[in-house]
Formats: structure tokens, C-alpha cells, sequence
């Protein structure tokens, strides 16, 4: 379907397609296999400037809105979800500075951001507090110049190879989530280490893995926003990444169709290709029809997220869930498609199966999702 792009986005998707064609769809399987970090095609991604779009021109980004990020994530997406979310995993974690940050935090951080020399990672869950995400307890106390901070993150996408960490702590314990507080961390600060790599189902090429705060002292100037209001950074980071995860279910589902159709043009079976039998015509039109709804739902909710910024949860949440449960859904299908040779790892369908759970779980669980938007039209109808 066309979708009437501008000059800029059509550029940004030819990027991130060339990208995906020639550097990850070559290696995907051997990444995956080997639970790489894909570290040399995140510096090709950097070297063609994608890292630039979701950061403001007067930091040296693109100054792209929700609508470019999610048709690059798409883009990459397509050759691996694994790469795609270290990729957005920088965008997740600078997300709080951007929202809360003050000017010298963005010119410190910002610049480096853009250029893909420095990547960022978001630490807010920890072992007891996942969906409950204001049940952290990493705790950051003022001592002088300096905050000292203490606890344990896990789970953290790009864990170990990002420079830069926004990291929330209380900052008054007794308060619960009007207690949080965010601050960046920087790799090789004192007190600041990495504990285990998570060996997982799928995006194996994406590191997840613990971060220890062991008395870290960081300058009292790397608080971001105002101490307390943490929680909401929190949430308004999560509202603006979640269209992202949405997109590479966009990008998944469309490599998962495109596999499973040009494999029944050239299965034979019963004397002929067996996209010839209706029973498997019907699965792949299923498919298109709920990823093109998908993608959809995606654009339309980035373009209300970009002119409505102040009112995006529900958008966020919606695109979210559908287009992730699509993905489940489609790419489980692919493997159904392709039959036994599907559930081998000699074709790629099983991997982009093992790839989409993920995206029905992280960044907020799709039932967290349901309860989003269920809160937002208790609000909407009062
Ligand atoms: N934008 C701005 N503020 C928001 C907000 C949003 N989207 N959502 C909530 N808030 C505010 C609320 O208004 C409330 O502020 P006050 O205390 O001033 O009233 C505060 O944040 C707490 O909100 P709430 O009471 O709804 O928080 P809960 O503890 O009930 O948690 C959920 C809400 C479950 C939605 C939240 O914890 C969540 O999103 N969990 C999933 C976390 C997640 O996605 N983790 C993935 C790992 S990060 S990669």
C-alpha cells in the first residue's frame, strides 16, 4: 500500500533497507547463533546516520519524530529483530535526558547520541519489579557534590556495551513512585559494573544483562529532571518507545510473510506449488491482511504521537499490542507454512518465531498495555 512518504522518509527507509539487505540478513543467523552483539553493524548503522533521526537539530540529530523512527526500526527489523533492538535500545535509554534533561545535559550527551559514538541504555527494571515498575528499589543518596547510588538492574537491553545508562533510583524510598528519581550513568564510573548476560529464546544478538550499583558516586549534576518526578519520565519514555517496539513487529511480520509466500510458490506438493491450495492461500492471506492492518495502526498512531505529544499513551499502547500479537501470530504461521523444513534452523522462520515473543513481553507486557488503554478510556468517557 502506498503511504504517500516524504522525501526524508523515503530516504531514511532506502538507508536502513540497504543496511538490513547487505550487512544483517547476510549474517543474522550466525549473530543469533552465536549470541554476537552486533556491534559492527550498529557503527554501519551510525556511519549512515540513523542514529541521528530521533534526536533534535540543535543537538546534531535529524530532528526526526515518531513517524521516522518507526519506519527505520521497520527497516532493520526486517533482516533482525535482535539488531534492530540494540538500535533502539539508544533511543529508549537517551528518551529520558531528551524529556527531562537539562541544556548541558543534552549538549553533553545529546551530540554523541546522533553520531552513533556513544550508545544509551534504559535501567529501569530490576528482579522485583518488572511490570510493577515503581517497585524498584535501587535507592540514590546525596552525599555533597556527589549522588551515591546502590541496587541491582536487570534485564537491561545493551547492558555492557552502551556508554551511557539512564538509571532510576529513589530518591525517597517512602514515597513509592513519587520517589524515583532518574540519573545518567556513564560506563566506568566508579562503583558501576555488569553481572550476568541473559542466554535467551530469541534476539540473541541484543545483550541483556545486569548492572550493579555498588556505592557508585556520580556528580550531583547527572540527576535528570526535577528530584521526584522520575515516575513520569518513566512513563513518558515508555509512551514514546512503544510505537518503536510496534514497528519492528511491522518489520518481522513482513519478512515472516515474505518468506512463507515465496516458499509456497516453490514447494511442490501433490504435483503442484501449494500456494495453488486454498488451505495454505488462506493462511498467507490472513497474514498480509493483519500485518497490513498492523502497519496501519503504527503509522496512524506515530503521526497522532507527532502532532499530539502530550496526549499519546493510548496510541502508543494500541499500536503496541496489535501489531505484536500480530507478529506472534504471523510468524507462527511462516513456520506453519514452511512445515518441517520451517522448524528447522536451515530456513530463518523459526528464528523470527523465537524473535516475536519477545515483543509481546518487553517495554511493558501487553496486558500492562490493555490496562493503558483501558485506564485512558476510563478517563476519556468521565
Ligand atoms: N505519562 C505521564 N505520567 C504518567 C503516565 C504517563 N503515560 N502514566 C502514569 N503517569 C503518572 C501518574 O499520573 C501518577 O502520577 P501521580 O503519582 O502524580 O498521580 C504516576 O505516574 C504513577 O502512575 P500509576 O499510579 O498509574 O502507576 P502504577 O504504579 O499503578 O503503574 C503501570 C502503572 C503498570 C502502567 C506502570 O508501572 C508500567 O507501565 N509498567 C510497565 C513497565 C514497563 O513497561 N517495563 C518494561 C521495562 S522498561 S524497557
Amino acid at each position: 500500500m502506498d503511504y504517500f512518504f516524504t522525501e526524508q522518509q523515503q530516504m531514511i527507509i532506502d538507508t536502513a533497507r540497504e543496511i538490513t539487505n547487505e550487512k544483517i540478513i547476510p549474517v543474522r543467523a550466525e549473530l543469533d547463533e552465536k549470541n554476537q552483539f552486533p556491534k559492527a553493524i550498529l557503527q554501519d548503522i551510525a556511519k549512515a546516520d540513523l542514529f541521528s533521526i530521533f534526536v533534535p537539530e540543535e543537538y546534531g540529530g535529524l530532528g526526526g519524530g515518531c513517524y521516522d523512527i518507526v519506519l527505520a526500526l521497520e527497516e532493520l527489523a526486517r533482516g533482525c529483530v535482535g539488531v534492530a533492538t540494540s538500535y533502539a535500545a539508544s533511543a529508549l535509554g537517551i528518551f529520558p535526558v531528551m524529556i527531562a534533561g537539562s541544556v548541558e545535559q543534552k549538549q553533553k550527551y545529546l551530540p554523541d547520541i546522533a553520531s552513533g559514538v556513544r550508545w544509551a541504555a534504559f535501567g529501569l527494571t530490576e528482579a522485583n519489579a518488572g511490570s510493577d515498575a515503581s517497585g524498584i528499589r535501587t535507592t540514590a543518596v546525596l552525599d555533597g557534590e556527589e549522588w551515591i547510588l546502590n541496587g541491582t538492574k536487570q534485564w537491561i537491553t545493551n547492558g555492557g556495551e552502551s556508554q551511557i545508562y539512564s538509571i532510576v533510583a529513589l530518591t525517597d524510598p517512602s514515597k513509592g513512585a513519587r520517589g524515583a528519581s532518574i540519573f545518567i550513568v556513564e560506563d566506568g564510573d566508579p562503583g558501576f559494573s555488569y553481572g550476568k548476560k541473559e542466554d535467551k529464546m530469541g534476539i540473541r544478538s541484543s545483550s541483556t544483562r545486569e548492572l550493579i550499583l555498588k556505592d557508585c558516586r556520580i556528580p550531583k549534576d547527572r540527576l535528570v529532571g526535577k528530584k521526584g518526578t522520575g515516575f513520569i519520565t518513566v512513563m513518558k519514555t515508555l509512551d514514546m518507545s512503544r510505537p518503536g517496539i510496534a514497528s519492528l513487529a511491522i518489520g518481522l511480520g513482513q519478512a515472516a510473510l515474505d518468506e512463507a509466500v515465496l516458499y509456497a510458490k516453490q514447494r511442490v506438493q501433490f504435483g503442484k506449488p501449494i500456494i495453488g491450495f486454498q488451505a495454505v492461500q488462506h493462511i498467507l492471506a490472513d497474514m498480509a491482511i493483519q500485518l497490513e492492518a498492523g502497519r496501519a495502526l503504527v503509522y496512524a498512531a506515530a503521526r497522532h504521537i507527532d502532532s499530539n505529544p502530550k496526549n499519546m499513551s493510548k496510541a502508543s499502547s494500541m499500536c503496541k499490542v496489535f501489531a505484536t500479537d500480530m507478529a506472534m501470530k504471523v510468524t507462527t504461521d511462516a513456520v506453519q507454512v514452511l512445515g518441517g523444513y520451517g522448524y528447522m534452523k536451515e530456513y530463518p522462520v523459526e528464528k523470527m518465531m523465537r524473535d516475536a515473543k519477545i515483543l509481546q513481553i518487553y517495554e511493558g507486557t501487553n496486558q500492562i498495555q490493555r490496562n493503558v488503554i483501558g485506564q485512558e478510556l476510563n478517563k476519556e468517557y468521565s
